[in-house]
Parts: structure tokens; sequence; C-alpha cells
């Protein structure tokens, strides 16, 4: 494994009497950028980042404004800083003060009562993504579940799994998602970067990514996005915005891949060598005759040839567009086609990032030095630093994440596997960033016990009877690694300051609970020997690491995903089934229904996610706020500054309505509604509006939510490889009188 070089990034100077402090956001941000805290007095008192100069070899790890903004969020006046109990209805945010023996010994008994009634599977695993670090994460509320016996699972990840699925599916059980893309100091060698639903410069995705994609467009290479919104990063970087419908891309892509393979630009050879499924000649030995790809792009099964005529009426793309895209894509070698998760955060997203890949496999662009998988993680993976051990779960139950609505509505009576009694809640905001806010909400009433361990009441936390106040990546010593799976490095986040008040470390909570419980071994460890164990693999002086708080590797040996595979075949097979890519999926075709969530077919196909109703006839996307990280920093009014929350709308669907621009409109669907200004923009796409994800639910007495949370318009529904569905959404607009 790799050894790191431990360096200390430039820093700011800091004034008489303050020390510097070097961490990073614990939060699930696509950044993992240098934050570093200047203390005074046991308090922090400014935020200062990375000022260091561009150098693609050793780039800058420079933070946002969310970086800086974690000094509001910190001294925030209404963080927790005691255990509370809830004395008011559900929802009420009422609660009173307790000790922690009282709020401990609450829980410990209703965990031990909950298990004995009703069984483990009536506990469900609440906790999320807040923290993501090795180890004050998301693993300190596993590791302690599953040694209480198990919990139920919300299983699938809520950001990517249409494609850790379509990976897995297209490019090998043992492919990693996180390192199936690029290093970004390859962007530099494409001749043409697509953008497809990647935003970096808004929702971040790596640290640097943006500043890689300035200097490729500096030297030449041409960009083009495709999004239902024109960007900032399409502002800044693209020579040209192809605007489309949410949720209709993989019409687009198999429209693409219809006229390079009419035009006869697809690669044969390279689809010979190593793609599985792309003509009827590579074929598993017992996959029906037309089952191919080429067959279904050419029509020859349904009658439906896949043009850009076709596509256009879904997608709203012009056809000369798709098809002059597709010749450009087609004949510019290499070409690398960048994919964010958000098309894939749709009712078939693994249609979408199977048809991506595909793209890439005909066009002989995947594991090429300035070609792409479709991915757009990084080639590094977490350079061998692992997180905190959790030990498996013992209770099989497990439901698709964006189900917990229902799950909680219906529990077995709807097919689940459990009916839920208590939720544990530590480091999640699950009824806020789950979808239907709203049904999540008055599914509570069977619930009979819900902890919340954070550092705000949230509009999860509101709902708990129980709150138990955490400590921040400020107040104890942690490591974390890039987010995106590139860049190869790690930083050391120092402790800045004490726990503030009551505060204590969620591992901490745990181990009480556990002795309260009768678990032992929960944690024997202390927190530096912890870091020390999960980072040995790769940090050789731990001493130095937590001084200077950077860690780099050495790059890995290719930039490029699945570089030794195209290189060297016979030695390196891709992990499917053949061997080779599977546009045609053989354990797709052994089993179309993995989850019992819908049949998926084994080649890339178009379904139709929406049965069109004309009183909701908008497309709602939900992209991530350049002022929130999801539900984080939703209280802060400074950084809300930085993108306020509003609805996206075209100017003819805003006069359509008769909306003016910064006016107040309720946005509805079948499944609530939610009021915000209006932003009307030819930013966006007609017939499709945005609402930043992440706004806090506050519904009045009439269920409307006041702050524009996008949830309260979505609908629980997963798609069939378990993926959320965000982006399949249709809503309505109406001026507010
Ligand atoms: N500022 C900020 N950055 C973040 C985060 C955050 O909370 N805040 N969260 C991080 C996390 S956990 C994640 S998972 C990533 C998310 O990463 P992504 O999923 O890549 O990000 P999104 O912002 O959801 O969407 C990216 C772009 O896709 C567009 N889009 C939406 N729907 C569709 C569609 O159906 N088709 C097409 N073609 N485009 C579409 C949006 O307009 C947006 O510009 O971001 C990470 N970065
Ligand atoms: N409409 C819509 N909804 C979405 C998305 C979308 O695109 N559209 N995107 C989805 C995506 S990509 C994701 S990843 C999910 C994220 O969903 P979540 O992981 O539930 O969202 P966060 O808002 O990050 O919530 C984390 C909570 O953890 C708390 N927290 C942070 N650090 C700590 C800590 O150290 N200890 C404890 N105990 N608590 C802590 C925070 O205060 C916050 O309340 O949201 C999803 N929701
Ligand atoms: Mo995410």
């Amino acid at each position: 494994m790799a050894h790191g070089t431990i360096y200390q990034q430039p820093r700011v100077a800091p004034r008489a009497g303050e020390t510097i402090v070097t961490s990073t956001c614990g939060h699930n941000c696509g950044g993992r950028c240098v934050v570093n805290a200047h203390v005074a007095d046991g308090r922090i008192v400014k935020i200062s980042t990375d000022p260091g100069k561009w150098n693609p070899e050793l780039p800058p790890l420079p933070a946002c404004a969310r970086g800086v903004g974690q000094i509001e969020r910190t001294y925030h006046p209404d963080r927790l800083r005691y255990p509370m109990r809830r004395t008011g209805p559900r929802g009420s945010g009422r609660f009173e003060r307790i000790t922690w023996d009282e709020a401990l010994d609450a829980v410990a008994r209703e965990l031990l009562r909950v298990r004995a009634q009703h069984g483990n599977a009536a506990i469900l695993d609440g906790s999320r993504s807040g923290s993501l670090s090795m180890l004050h994460g998301r693993g300190a509320a596993k590791r302690f579940l599953h040694m209480f016996g198990g919990c139920t699972d919300l299983w699938s990840n809520m950001s990517a799994e249409a494609e850790i699925f379509a990976v897995h599916m297209t490019f090998g059980a043992k492919a990693d998602y996180k390192s199936s893309g690029r290093e970004p100091t390859d962007y530099v060698n494409s001749r043409l970067i697509l953008m497809w639903g990647w935003s970096p410069a808004d929702g971040t995705f790596g640290t640097g990514t943006q500043r890689y994609l300035k200097w490729a467009r500096q030297k030449g290479v041409r960009i083009v996005c495709v999004d239902p919104r024109r960007t900032r990063t399409s502002s800044a970087l693209a020579d040209e915005h192809i605007f489309i419908r949410p949720s209709t891309d993989a019409a687009a892509l198999i429209a693409m891949a219809y006229v390079i393979v009419s035009e006869g630009l697809h690669d044969q050879a390279y689809c010979d060598r190593y793609v599985l499924g792309f003509d009827e000649e590579h074929l598993p030995e017992g996959a029906p005759a037309g089952a191919s790809y080429r067959s279904y792009l050419l029509g020859l099964n349904d009658g439906v040839p896949k043009t850009p005529e076709w596509a256009a009426e879904i997608t709203g793309m012009p056809a000369e567009t798709i098809r002059r895209l597709a010749i450009e894509f087609g004949t510019t070698k290499p070409a690398a086609l960048q994919c964010g998760y958000a098309p894939g955060r749709t009712a078939y997203g693994e249609q979408f990032h199977r048809a991506a890949y595909a793209l890439a496999a005909i066009t002989g662009n995947v594991g090429i030095v300035g070609g792409n998988s479709g991915v757009s993680n990084g080639a590094t993976g977490r350079a061998g630093i692992r997180s905190l051990p959790t030990g498996s779960n013992p209770i099989k139950a497990r439901v698709s994440s964006p189900l917990l609505a229902d799950l909680l509505t219906r529990g077995r009576a709807g097919g689940y596997p459990a009916d839920i009694k208590l939720v544990y809640s530590a480091g999640g905001d699950l009824f806020n960033q789950a979808p239907n806010a709203g049904k999540m909400a008055a599914s509570l009433d069977g619930i009979e016990f819900i902890v919340a361990q954070d550092h705000f009441l949230t509009p999860t936390a509101r709902h708990a009877d129980i709150v138990l106040p955490a400590t921040t990546f400020w107040e104890r010593n942690d490591v974390h690694t890039p987010w995106a799976g590139a860049g190869h490095y790690a930083i050391f986040m120092k402790q800045a300051i004490a726990p503030m008040d009551e505060c204590r470390n969620d591992i901490d909570i745990f181990a009480d609970l556990a002795r309260r419980v009768g678990i032992t071994g929960y944690n024997d460890t202390s927190e530096i020997d912890w870091l020390r164990e999960l980072t040995k693999d790769a940090v050789d002086d731990f001493e130095a690491f937590m001084d200077k708080g950077v860690a780099r590797f050495p790059a890995p040996q290719d930039a490029v995903a699945f570089a030794r595979q195209i290189r060297d075949p016979d030695n390196h097979r891709f992990s499917t089934p053949s061997g080779k890519i599977e546009i045609y999926s053989m354990a797709m075709a052994a089993d179309p229904d993995p989850y019992g969530l819908g049949a998926m077919p084994p080649i890339p196909t178009w379904i139709a996610p929406v049965v069109p109703d004309a009183r909701y006839p908008l497309s709602l996307c939900s992209p991530k706020s350049r002022a929130r990280t999801h539900s984080i920093h939703g209280n802060q009014t400074d950084l809300a500054r930085v993108d306020p929350d509003d609805v996206w709308l075209n100017p003819a669907d805003a006069k359509a309505r008769g909306i003016r621009d910064g006016q107040k409109v309720r946005v509805f669907s079948a499944h609530g509604a939610t009021v915000l200004p209006a932003r009307v923009t030819d930013r966006i796409a007609p017939g499709v509006v945005a609402i930043k994800e992440g706004a806090w639910f506050t519904p009045g007495d009439d269920g409307t939510d006041r702050q524009g949370c996008a949830n309260a318009v979505t609908a629980d529904r997963s798609a069939p490889c378990g993926a959320t569905t965000y982006n399949t959404n249709q809503v309505e607009v109406a001026a507010v009188q």
C-alpha cells in the first residue's frame, strides 16, 4: 500500500495570540478542503483556508463559503447544548432539559423494551451521512446497533445507487464506483468533455475539480454541458449548453448511440475485443436473438428505431442537436463523458448510467488516457485508510431508502419486512432529506420512540422523544479522505476547541449506551489509537500527520479507471461474468429483479418514467445549494445569502402563469406543497423547475411547507435498482396572492 508524504498546506498568518488548527468539513459535501480554525482563548475566532497557488501536481485545497460558514454554525445560538425530553406533541418542538443519565437511561430502557417486545427488526437505523469521517462518522451508530443484535437498514445509497448498481453490472462486481472514473489531472488529455448533469461549481464534486476543468479549457479542450439548468459550471466553462428535461437522459444517450452506429462511427475493433452485447455476434450463449444493443438501437425487435427525432420528443433536445452532438462525440478522440449522479436519481436511473457507459464503450473511450467510463469520481479510492469497523448486521431486514415514508406508514401490512417501533437517528436528517416529507411526518404515530443525536433541533430531531447533543468535528480528532475518490490525499481533522456545553462525541454516547444495555467491547480504544490504527496502512509518520494536517499519497498507476483491462486484457479481465464491459449484463439477464422493486432489462433501455398528468405539467429537479450541505447550514442566515432559496422558472412558464420574478409562489404536487420566491430565468429549460434541496421542512397548519423544502413535493418512489428518484417529479406552480 502506498505511503504518504506529510505536508502542511500553506496557511494564512495567525494574529498574535491565535493558533491555527487544520481540519476539513466532516459533512457529506463533495469537497475535502483544508479548513483552518484560528483559535484564541479556546474559541474559534476566524476560519481561513489554503491560499496556495494553482499547481496541478500539488493542487491547493481551498474551502468554499460552507467551510468558512462553519464558524457561524459552531456558535449558532440554536446549538443543542444538553439532552432534552419531548414535552409536547411530536413535531411541536417542545422539550425540557434533562441530565445525561436520565436521557441515556431512557434510551437504553426503550431499546431493550422494543427489542424484547418486537425484535431487532423493529429498530430502524435512521443515521445517515451527517458525518462521514473515519472515526466519528456513521459507523459509530452502525457498530452499536449491530452489536445490539441488528436493525432494519435503509440499504440503498441516497446519492448514487443507480451509479453503484450500473458500475457493478457494466464493469463488474469488483469495480468500486468511487474509483471507476479518472483523476482530474487527466481532464487536460481529453479533446472533448461532455458534462452530463454534472455541475461541480454548484454541487462540489471533489476539491479542485472546477479548477482542473478550467485548466483543461485553457488548454483547448472543448466542453459541452447537458443539464436542465445553465449552471455555474456551464456559464464559466462550456462552449455549448444543451437543455434537457430531467429524467429523460437515457433517451438522449440511446439516440446518440443510434446515430453513431448508423453512421458507422463506433469502434468495432474495441467492441469486438472488450464489449459484451454491443452486436449480435457478441452475445452470451443462450441470449435470445435480437437481444443486442445494436438491435435495440435500430429497432429490429420493437419496430422503433431510436432516432434523434424519437428522442427529441422525449427529452426536449432538438433532434438536430442530438445528431450533431453524437457525431462530434463519435469523431473526437479521446472524448470524455462526465456524468453527475443527479440524472441517475430518477425512476429508472440505472438506465441512464448504463446508457452513458455504453456510449463511452462503443466509442472506445473507456480505459484510455483522455477518455472516461462516464463516472465522474476519481481513480484513487481511499488509499488504504479505513473507517471504524461496524461488523455486519445480524438482521437481514432491508428497505430501499426512498421508501422510508411508506415503510413507516404501512410496515408489514405493506409488504415491508418489519413494523418500525423505534428510530435511532445519529447524524441524519431523514425526515427532511428522504422524499415525501409530509407523508413522513404523518407516518410517525405508530412509532413508539425516536432518538435524535444532532447539533440542532432539525426537522428530524423535532420529532424525537429524546434529543442528544453531539459534538461537531471541531470538538474532536478525526481523519478524512476525499469524497470523490480522487486526488490521493487525506486530512487530519485536529480538535480545535473543547466540546461545547454538555455535547458529547457520538462514539462516547454509544459506549455509554452499550454499557447500559449489556454490550461489551463496543469501544476500548482511545481516539488517537483508533486513528493511528485506521490509517496505519497508508500513513507512516502518524505524529507528523497529526501535526501538519495533510498526507499526500502517490498517484494511482493509471489516472483513468480500467486502463489495465484495456491495455492488457489477457491478464486483466473486467470482473463481470464475461470478463468484458457488459452492455448486455449477464447478471441482469439471469436476475432481472434482484430487489423486488421492478424488472430491469439486460441492455440499456428507455422506460418512460411518468404518466402525463395535466394537473402537474412541470418537471422538477432538486440540485445542490452552494449555501448548504444537504440540510446542514440550513439555519444560517449569513451563509444563506450565498445562494438564496428560490424556484427557477422559465420566462415562458412564468408568463403563462402570470408570475413575476421575485414573487412568492406555491409549488405543489400530488404529495404536498411548499412556498418560496420565483426566480424567472432563461437559465432553466422550458417546462422544468428547480428547487435546491435541503431547506428545512416547516409545515404550517395547512400542511404547506413555508421554507422551500424540495421534499415537501417529492414522491416516495424507488427505482428498480434502489436509487432515489428526486429528479422524477411532476409539479405545478401558482402565484401566491
Ligand atoms: N454545495 C454542495 N455540494 C455538494 C453537496 C451539497 O449538499 N452541497 N452534496 C454532495 C453529495 S452528498 C452529492 S451525492 C453530490 C451530488 O452530486 P450531483 O448529483 O452530481 O449533484 P446535483 O446538484 O444533484 O445535480 C447536478 C446537476 O444535475 C442537474 N440535473 C438534475 N436532474 C437532472 C436530470 O434528470 N438530467 C440531467 N441531465 N441533469 C439533471 C442539476 O441541474 C445539476 O446542475 O454533491 C456533493 N456536493
Ligand atoms: N429533494 C432532494 N433530496 C435529497 C437530495 C436531492 O438531490 N434532492 N439528495 C440526497 C443526497 S445526495 C443525500 S447524500 C442525502 C443526505 O441526507 P442526510 O445525510 O440525512 O442529510 P444531512 O442534511 O447531511 O443530515 C445530516 C444531519 O447530521 C447532523 N450531523 C452532522 N455532523 C454530525 C455529527 O458529527 N454527529 C451527529 N450526531 N450529527 C451530525 C447534521 O446536523 C444534520 O442534521 O439527502 C438526499 N436528499
Ligand atoms: Mo449524496
